[in-house]
């Protein structure tokens, strides 16, 4: 059996959150995992906005206690975390043990919210978990954050910007274009830190699925990520399984009352 651990906050539609990578892990054939970092629950009296609450950093540390004493877990996603306070205790947390592989999802923004919403906590997410991570996988708004780039309109800029987070610390960065980059194509490119030599790239490239934003892609593909991760594929091989995961439940997307469908990870 692999095991497939996730720290990440709750959204309770399903279409976002520790739901979706837990649907991700059983669909891939892991034996999911995962501690809650906060709950956000939209609001569908006020547009969907998001209501957050952060979980008490004792409570993250016990379930983090708890996971890691029931399994000796090697594989981790981060997802959303929210607040400096949770991001000190789950860094702490990370710090605790050896890892094979942590992947991080650097969820700076919810589809929803506006840019820049958290300054500290995006900050407090750069400094002290992108340099544990062995995978992060920004999305194109992420990545221009995190690389300090302006513009990603070309493969090459996304692969600059890959360079540039990787500088930050990670041994390998998926800069996701998604919906924002320009063209036909849904384009990720993965920069990976070399033994020796200028990091390589590779990208991976499908034809955009319409033109709107499908919510849980992101988590989604991270969670792919993981768990092909878990059951021991590298990390190009793991990230071009994601890719084909993700593009299937895009395919087969899932309406809702909510302003964006979601992904359907059971296709
Ligand atoms: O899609 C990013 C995301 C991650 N995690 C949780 C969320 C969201 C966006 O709404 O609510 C818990």
């Amino acid at each position: 059996m692999h095991f497939a651990y996730v720290i990440a906050g709750s959204e309770a539609t399903g279409g976002a959150g520790i739901q979706v990578d837990l649907k991700t892990f059983q669909q891939l054939g892991v034996y999911g995992m995962g501690t809650i970092t906060c709950i956000v629950s939209f609001d569908p009296g006020d547009n969907w906005a998001h209501r957050f609450v952060p979980i008490d950093p004792a409570v993250i540390a016990d379930q983090f206690e708890a996971a890691n004493a029931s399994q000796d877990l090697t594989t981790v996603k981060i997802g959303m975390l929210g607040t400096p306070e949770t991001i000190d205790t789950v860094a702490a947390a990370l710090k605790s043990k050896d890892w094979r592989h942590v992947v991080l999802d650097p969820v700076l923004i919810c589809k929803g919210q506006e840019p820049g919403a958290a300054l500290s906590t995006d900050n407090a997410l750069k400094e002290k978990v992108l340099p544990l991570a062995t995978v992060a996988t920004p999305n194109y708004f992420e990545a221009q954050a995190l690389s300090g780039l302006p513009s990603l309109q070309t493969v090459d800029h996304l692969a600059e910007a890959g360079r540039r987070i990787l500088d930050l610390g990670p041994s390998a960065v998926v800069v996701k274009g998604g919906i924002d980059f320009p063209g036909p194509d849904a384009v990720d490119v993965l920069v990976q830190r070399a033994a020796a030599g200028p990091p390589s790239v590779e990208v991976f490239s499908v034809p955009k699925i319409g033109q709107a934003r499908v919510s849980g892609a992101g988590c989604t593909f991270a969670a792919a990520i993981t768990a092909e991760l878990a059951k021991g594929a590298s990390v190009s091989s793991a990230v071009r399984t994601a890719k084909a995961f993700v593009t299937r439940g895009i395919e087969h997307r899932v309406s809702a009352h909510t302003p964006f469908d979601t992904v359907w990870q059971g296709a």
